[in-house]
């Protein structure tokens, strides 16, 4: 080819990803200060009312911050607004594009990866992380194994890994954990990663967690939400499939699709142009159908289903969409007393759990809901991994080993409890 060849096409390329790419040109991300109950109150009416305010995150306590991100033609309707109930609030990042930009320089591989992948290199996509899985079952077949469970609304096969310890005993019990749910929590992949590839290649250093359980690990729930993350829109939450009801508006909440009390208004939205939209009907996504039956088919052997989320250091347990507390509250409180303890212990970070409802927000249709309430799991719970670079999304690739390792040591110790207890 021709050197203005060449450039023609690098320039078309360029052009074109730049088309593709939601602009974020001037977008602006604001913390907002409420200090007190009132003060709260009032934000979350905003929330509610003022659906074009971007929420990234909505504090549950007073003297907690939250995130908007905004358009630059709402930024003076939003410091109105503001202004009006007399919340606090900073400039956080002047333009969205430039952060985003510099996250997609840190994640554009030099080279194609070598497996199994190295999680803190960066963030890697769906098909690395399938392949990942692939490449461990080949390389200890009597111990990990592969299965395609299933479809995403785009046709991407939904894997489980099932880690072993090679032992042939049939019929253990299980720990089963999902990540991304919701698919801009890239964080969440990254550390279900690194547990199938500490799980398989250090699997002696694990023999007490795999004496009498395996462990099955979906670390991609939303491929679709995660790529479209990844190639259009960042802070993408939901599912891809467009909704019946909106020509406008696309996908799902998953984690208010599941079909125990599904379909409350408080905890979810009957609006399919809301992050928090429960869908047409209980497991309307086929990639929540796809959780569901491997709930469903491990359900009598497992004993702790554990759903990896982004952000703000919370182990929510059941129920979400009642303070009402499920029969073995106490038993999921012993585990996530561990899991927390050991965190603190090791690096001082500070988790806060307990019933989902009262210590972070009603949610309904959730996924460990489902899974206590309709299944009788015995212990299950979503993990709220640390924040992260300017959203809380977006750790910086460099942050990525102190949260999975700090992360580890807190799902470690619940999983000794949980093995201990079963
Ligand atoms: O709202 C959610 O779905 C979760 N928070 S997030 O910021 N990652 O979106 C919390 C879910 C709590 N639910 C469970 N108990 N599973
Ligand atoms: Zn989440």
């Amino acid at each position: 080819m021709s050197p203005i060849k060449i450039l023609l096409a690098i320039f078309l390329l360029n052009l074109y990803s730049s088309l593709a790419y939601k602009d974020y040109k001037n977008y602006k991300i604001y913390d907002i200060m409420a200090e007190n109950v009132e003060q709260l109150e009032m934000l979350q009416e905003i929330v509610k009312l003022r659906k074009n305010f971007d929420f990234l995150h909505v504090a549950k306590q007073p003297n907690s911050l939250s995130k908007v991100l905004i358009p630059p033609n709402l930024e003076q309707d939003l410091c109105i607004v503001l202004h009006r109930y007399a919340l606090n609030y900073t400039l956080l990042v002047e333009d969205v594009a430039e952060v985003i930009n510099k996250e997609r320089e840190e994640n554009s591989p030099e080279s194609p990866p070598t497996y199994p992948l190295n999680v803190f290199e960066r963030y890697y996509r769906h098909e690395e992380i399938n392949e990942n899985m692939e490449y461990l079952a080949k390389l200890y077949p009597s111990r990990v194994f592969v299965k395609t469970f299933g479809w995403t609304y785009e046709h991407r096969p939904l894997k489980i890994i099932s880690i072993t310890n090679g032992d042939g005993r049939k019929n253990k019990n299980i720990i089963f954990i999902d990540a991304a749910m919701h698919a801009r929590e890239w964080i969440t992949p990254s550390m279900a990663l690194f547990i199938m590839n500490e799980l398989s290649v250090n699997y002696q250093t694990h023999e007490k967690l795999l004496q009498d359980f395996d462990w099955i690990i979906m670390p991609m729930v939303n491929a679709d939400g995660y790529e479209y993350s990844h190639e259009e829109n960042r802070y993408w939450r939901k599912t891809r499939r467009p909704s019946d009801l909106s020509l406008d508006c696309y996908g799902t909440d998953p984690n208010r699709n599941f079909g125990y009390q599904w379909g409350l208004t408080e905890g979810a939205s009957a609006d399919p142009c809301d992050d928090t939209y429960f869908g047409e009907k209980a497991f309307s996504e086929p990639e929540t159908q796809v959780v569901r039956d491997i709930m469903i088919s491990y359900a009598d052997r497992m004993k702790w289903y554990l759903s990896l989320h982004s952000y703000g250091n919370y182990i929510l347990l059941p129920y979400g969409h009642t303070d009402d507390l499920p029969e073995n509250y106490f038993d999921m409180m012993d585990v996530a007393d561990a899991g927390a303890l050991a965190i603190i212990m090791s690096t001082n970070n500070i988790y806060t759990y307990g019933n989902t409802y009262s210590v972070m927000y009603p949610t309904s249709g959730d996924s460990a809901d489902y899974a206590i309430g309709f299944l009788n799991i015995p212990i299950a719970m979503a993990i709220e991994m640390p924040a992260g670079g300017f959203s809380g999304f977006d750790p910086p690739v460099r942050q990525i080993e102190d949260i999975v390792e700090e992360t580890w040591i807190g799902i470690r110790a619940m999983a000794e409890v949980v093995v201990d207890k079963y």
